[in-house]
């Protein structure tokens, strides 16, 4: 009998786009696996579940993309080469600084004379400079590729075809699951081709539940990788607990919790042999230090002591 993860490819249609991004993920691997340089397969923001097939109404999962943008960032500093698979439209590396009006906002039009120039306000040179140099960097060396997903199933897709690339890096593969994933959705076969209409009154939604593809990835995709996944949470009382159950179930390396509201400055790093929290201070806060610079540093040390430690 088919697994449901099995059952769930067997029954949903790859995204319209996947197999470019397929083919970009490939030539992406390719090139960097000849230098046998550290990765990160990084997810992140929310993935959606569509009410229709043509889709007016969707339930979505909270996440604005600002743990996988920052730490994309971090990983780059600390040498890695980045898959960014992110929610269409959630935020990114280097341009998450510059929200809403913000930027438009640090530029002067200049219309005088015969040519229009558009220079950064000096007071912003300082800001926009440091974020510049690392963004040029990182394009110029092609070490990010960007890759996005909306509903639950093109994540699912793009995931498998992720992993399939990297298997090759073995152990100099990381993967960093910050992405909300959704837990239930509607099959693909019991959706309405056309929008809900409202005259039929109120629908009832009967969701089930999405495979957990944290089993496949583990044991069959990426065997020799060293995998990361969140897990989010409201209630305190049950964090820890089922960050351990998650640990113990799939058997990766490492499940980093936070709530809800603390998640900006309080997570607490599950490993197979103990607990503990990476807290940010009121000063570093103050400071403008980011809590994703400290989770990265943690995961890259414990990545090179599993690639120092491993066997084939
Ligand atoms: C997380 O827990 C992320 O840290 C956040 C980041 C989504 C809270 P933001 O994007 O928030 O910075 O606004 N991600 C994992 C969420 C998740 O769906 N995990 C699943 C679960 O908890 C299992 S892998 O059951």
């Amino acid at each position: 009998m088919a697994s449901h993860w099995e059952e769930f490819y067997s029954t949903h249609l790859p995204p319209s786009d996947f197999e470019d991004n397929r083919k970009l993920l490939k030539e992406f691997c390719e090139r960097h696996n000849k230098t046998n340089q550290r990765i990160v397969l990084i997810t992140s923001g929310g993935t959606t579940v569509p009410l229709e097939h043509n889709t007016v109404r969707f339930v979505d999962n909270f996440s604005a993309g600002t743990r996988g943008a920052a730490s994309a960032e971090y990983f780059l500093e600390h040498g890695y080469t980045v898959i960014f698979l992110h929610r269409l439209k959630s935020l990114e590396p280097f341009t998450r600084h510059f929200t809403g009006q913000m930027f438009l906002d640090m530029l002067e039009l200049n219309e005088r004379g015969p040519s229009t120039t558009i220079t950064v306000k000096p007071d912003c040179v300082d800001i926009v400079a440091p974020i510049l140099s690392r963004y040029k960097n990182a394009q110029e060396d092609g070490r990010i590729l960007y890759v996005t997903f909306t509903t639950v199933s093109d994540y699912f897709w793009l995931l498998r075809a992720a992993c399939e690339c990297l298997a090759a890096f073995q152990s100099n593969a990381l993967l960093y699951l910050a992405a909300a994933v959704s837990d239930f959705y509607i099959p693909s076969s019991e959706l309405p081709t056309h929008k809900i209409q409202s005259q039929n009154g109120a629908p009832t939604i009967s969701l089930q539940l999405v495979p957990k593809l944290l089993a496949p990835l583990v044991n069959l995709w990426v065997p020799h990788a060293y995998v990361v996944s969140f897990k989010l949470e409201t209630d305190e009382n049950i964090l820890i607990s089922k960050a351990r159950d998650s640990m113990n179930k799939y058997k990766h390396k490492l499940v980093i919790g936070n709530i809800l509201q603390s998640r900006r400055y309080r997570v607490i790093f599950v490993t197979p042999q103990s607990n503990y929290e990476v807290l940010l201070t009121r000063d570093q806060i103050i400071n403008g230090m980011e809590i994703e610079d400290s989770i990265v540093a943690n995961v890259v040390d414990s990545h090179s002591e599993f690639i120092s430690t491993i066997q084939y």
